[in-house]
């Protein structure tokens, strides 16, 4: 029996969102359609369910959302520049050679790998690190904080982008270049930070994951915001702007997913002309039930990217996701308010995709319950509270076990006054994925301990509400 068939069983393993067949991931690296079919590589430790050496684990996909996992591809080698970890870092296609770039640790450098069988097996370039270090004055807060190279071809010249922190705390990209990816020219920051920015929100000090791209006619910049002082991860932000020689000028801002459970995307350019991206998304539950478990960290659901009006990002889950509902159950036009029957009684699961799109509405508080027990013991909340401003998730009553995270997760979230509210849910054991109206994402983690814990109920308080369309489907497994 493999691994990955040992772990089904456990309730709060996910069926349909990509996940190592045990032990740990963390971030998706080196994203690339190659020959048709699309390579998802992570960061993996195939030793235990935690941050340790960590390896590149590979899968891959004909269709987006079906994967079936390779051979591991890189893994440290004992003395070389990546022998405590082969971190983060992409995958370009260098005139039909497959190259890696990644870092290698400690300290952080980037490596060079190709390949010449389809990606199965990798060779490591004799001159690694062909970056040895960061350029002088930049990149020295501690230690080292220099990681994550991302590579793009545009006018016949290689960039590359680095996530690093500076000398006074500020995050950073840098920016490189190259004719042959081999040697590296250090360029000038593509932009920096201000750590004492808190508004529209704090971008850290440290920047991890960079990634740089057109989008809809203009560039979009996305990092993944890291705590230095405190070693914490934060969130991941983009950035929304246009660049002069390669100085980077954001006009919007905002966070990608505001979950935080969901950390270090990183994007996709496919034949279709697609944005696509992927994050991690982490665990919510202490280290001792993690390592109970056997597994930790599961791709997100592959996620597509454009602009709205405005400039802000729209982010929604890519439609490939579809073809995995099994079984649906439909309602035009639900009256949703206290003393009335709740529309979703008795459609119930653990692996579902919801779609309610909920009318302007009267009540102060609206929203949908999920993984409710009959008798409410255990239940999450969605709450719409359009006054305040405010979309959560509430989960001080997720889950029984006194192991698990229970802060609500909270998204600023207006309607404006005639503006309908549609709520896309993807439910997966313990994964929980949000889009609203295409304009905020969220993912977070719950754990419900009670196997009656499937319910669903729509709500509203202090007045009615009603959806004008409610639709949830089963979702079939991606193995
Ligand atoms: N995870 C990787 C780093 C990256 C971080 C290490 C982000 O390369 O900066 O596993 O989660």
């Amino acid at each position: 029996m493999t691994l990955r068939s040992q772990l089904t069983a456990d309730p709060h393993r996910p069926r349909y969102h990509f996940l190592p067949p045990g032990n740990w991931m963390n971030d998706p690296n080196g994203l690339i359609q190659w020959k048709g079919a699309y390579h998802l590589f992570y960061q993996y430790n195939p030793a235990g369910p935690y941050h340790g050496r960590i390896h590149w684990g590979h899968a891959v996909s004909e269709d987006l959302v079906h994967w079936r996992d390779l051979p591991v591809a890189l893994a440290p080698t004992p003395g070389g520049p990546d022998q405590d970890g082969c971190w983060s870092g992409c995958i370009v296609n260098n005139n039909g050679t497959p190259t890696a770039l990644y870092t290698g640790v400690h300290p952080q450098v980037v490596c060079l790998a190709t390949s010449d069988d389809e990606m199965l097996t990798w060779d490591k370039h004799a001159d690694n690190p062909i970056i040895a270090a960061p350029p002088p004055g930049i990149a020295t807060y501690e230690t080292w904080h220099f990681r994550d190279p991302r590579v793009w071809r545009e006018n016949g010249v290689w960039h590359l982008l680095m996530g690093a922190a500076g000398e006074e705390h500020e995050a950073t990209v840098l920016l490189y270049r190259s004719a042959d990816l081999l040697e590296w020219e250090y360029v000038h920051p593509l932009f920096s930070g201000n750590g004492s920015q808190r508004e529209p929100v704090w971008t850290g000090t440290m920047w991890e994951c960079p990634d740089f791209f057109a989008l809809d006619g203009r560039h979009v910049l996305l990092v993944s915001a890291h705590d230095v002082v405190h070693n914490r991860m934060l969130y991941p932000v983009y950035f929304v702007g246009g660049h002069e020689a390669m100085r980077f000028r954001p006009e919007q801002q905002g966070i990608l997913d505001y979950g935080g459970y969901f950390y270090a995307p990183q994007s996709l350019f496919d034949e279709y002309g697609r944005r696509l991206v992927w994050g991690w998304i982490m665990e919510g539950r202490t280290p001792t039930a993690v390592q109970e478990a056997g597994w930790a960290g599961v791709a997100s659901l592959p996620r597509q990217l454009s602009l709205r009006d405005g400039g802000g990002l729209a982010i929604e889950p890519a439609p490939e996701l579809r073809t995995l509902r099994v079984q649906g159950w439909r309602q035009e036009g639900a009256a949703i308010g206290p003393g009335r029957p709740n529309p979703l009684r008795g459609v119930t699961g653990t692996a579902l995709e919801i779609d309610v799109t909920f009318e302007p509405a009267k009540a102060t508080a609206f929203g949908l319950h999920v993984r409710r027990s009959p008798d409410g013991e255990e239940c999450t909340t969605l709450l719409f509270e359009p006054g305040a401003g405010r979309f959560s998730v509430q989960r001080a009553r997720s889950s029984l076990s006194p192991d698990v995270h229970r802060e609500a997760i909270i998204a600023p979230y207006r309607p404006a006054p005639e503006e309908k509210v549609r709520l896309h849910v993807f439910l997966d054991g313990s994964v929980l994925e949000l889009f609203i109206n295409k304009r905020r994402a969220a993912s977070t983690r719950i754990y419900p301990l009670r196997r009656d814990s499937v319910g669903l109920e729509l709500f509203a308080t202090g007045g009615t509400a009603r959806a004008e369309r409610v639709e949830v489907w089963e979702m079939g497994p991606i193995w």
